[in-house]
């Protein structure tokens, strides 16, 4: 049995699915198209919905910015509304324009710089327009050679691009900046670490945070540390989560580790950061490849659910009093006890108890959905980066 504060943050979670997620995608050899998939956003925000309405608890979806993009972001807000969906993080994309080249924010060109600061003021506007309250950064920015450009330059342009955006931002608006290793470059990359992040967020402003993208790590790299760190100094922004086995890969979340998984929301939930105004936001960022997207997105929500309430069953002051013994086996023992049990019949429980389906995945495969889109939508649909 849950306790009655363990279901209290289980109903209460909150886990974002990515727009691109719904789209065709695969490695820079080769993309399978498949059928079913959205030919535009309101199609992507259908399988959004589709999501939340088995799960309970992915009542939001992130954008990417051109590829979402609307004449009417207002319009695609009501529309998302309609289906009981609001749209979530504004990921604004300043690495593919052919002028990106060098850089975005940290291009030599003053000319580049504006051109990329400039599309992220757009986004906060389009994230008032679609009521979204986080601004997601990513910059692929970096450098090949050593020598190719000055390293703390490039960092003094960061602070003040992202001041000048973090300044734009209304109130209740957060800019998350994510860091990632490797990838586009390979020498440097300008925020290639949660201590360049961190570093930058401090001086940027009080509504920086840092984004924890779990496949952006070294193979090895302990993320939970990192969480509870950030947590403590109150900068954790949020998620990308996916699975790695090598790099970016971007697999479902919770398929390749998910101990890891179940070892980060330990840590989030030790540092309160499911707590009413926690403000971690749990967003997954996510390619499909082989697989059907809506069925795999329901899975990943699973998966973070599975993990969040194995940590919730973690007995907390068995765990304080064996770590105040010195005990170090017995606290493993109370952290792994938890991460091994079968949690599936119990989140099947509360599911019910929230008037749902006990299992989502089951439930979407009687839906007939999948077979639905296929019929309508044909292959064609739209594809990651476009
Ligand atoms: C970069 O690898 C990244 O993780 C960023 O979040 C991008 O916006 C996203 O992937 C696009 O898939
Ligand atoms: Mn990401
Ligand atoms: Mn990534």
């Amino acid at each position: 049995m849950f306790s009655a504060q363990a279901a209290r943050v289980l109903r209460a979670q909150r886990i974002e699915t990515p727009s691109w997620a719904y789209g065709n995608s695969g490695t820079r050899f080769k993309v399978f198209p498949r059928e079913g998939v959205p030919r535009t956003p309101q199609e992507k925000i259908d399988d959004a919905a589709k999501v939340h309405e088995l799960t309970g608890v992915a009542p939001s979806l992130a954008l990417h910015i051109p590829w979402d993009r609307v004449p009417d972001f207002a319009e695609l807000r009501r529309y998302a509304a309609d289906r009981g969906i609001a749209l979530g993080a504004i990921n604004p994309n300043v690495f593919q324009d052919d002028e990106y080249r060098y850089g975005s924010v940290c291009a030599p060109d003053p000319g580049v710089r504006r051109k990329a600061i400039d599309h992220l003021l757009e986004c906060v506007e389009i994230g008032v327009a679609t009521g979204s309250k986080v601004l997601s950064v990513w910059l692929a920015d970096g450098t090949n050679y050593a020598g190719q450009d000055d390293i703390r330059a490039r960092q003094d342009r960061i602070t003040e691009a992202l001041t000048e955006v973090h300044d734009a931002m209304p109130r209740d608006m957060r800019l998350l900046l994510e860091y990632k290793l490797f990838e586009p470059h390979f020498y440097t990359m300008d925020v290639p670490d949660w201590g360049t992040s961190f570093a930058q967020c401090l001086r940027i402003g009080e509504r920086a945070q840092v984004l924890v993208d779990t496949g952006h790590h070294a193979p090895g790299t302990n993320i939970e540390f990192i969480v509870a760190v950030l947590l403590r100094e109150g900068r954790l922004g949020g998620f990308h989560f996916n699975s790695r086995n090598y790099a970016d890969d971007d697999l479902m979340v919770g398929a390749a580790d998910p101990f890891q998984l179940f070892r980060i929301m330990h840590e989030i939930i030790g540092g309160g950061g499911l707590e009413p105004g926690g403000g971690v936001e749990l967003m997954l960022d996510q390619c499909h490849n082989l697989e059907p997207s809506v069925p795999a997105m329901i899975r990943s929500v699973m998966n973070v659910q599975e993990a969040t309430a194995k940590a919730l069953l973690v007995d907390r002051a068995a765990l304080a009093s064996a770590q105040a013994d010195g005990d170090l086996l017995a606290a493993n023992a109370v952290v792994t006890d938890a991460f091994n049990t079968d949690v599936r019949p119990l989140l099947g429980a509360l599911r019910e108890e929230m008037g749902r389906h006990p299992d989502p995945v089951a439930a979407y495969r009687e839906s007939g959905y999948q077979q639905r889109i296929e019929a309508e939508r044909g292959q064609g649909g739209m594809s990651w980066g476009a």
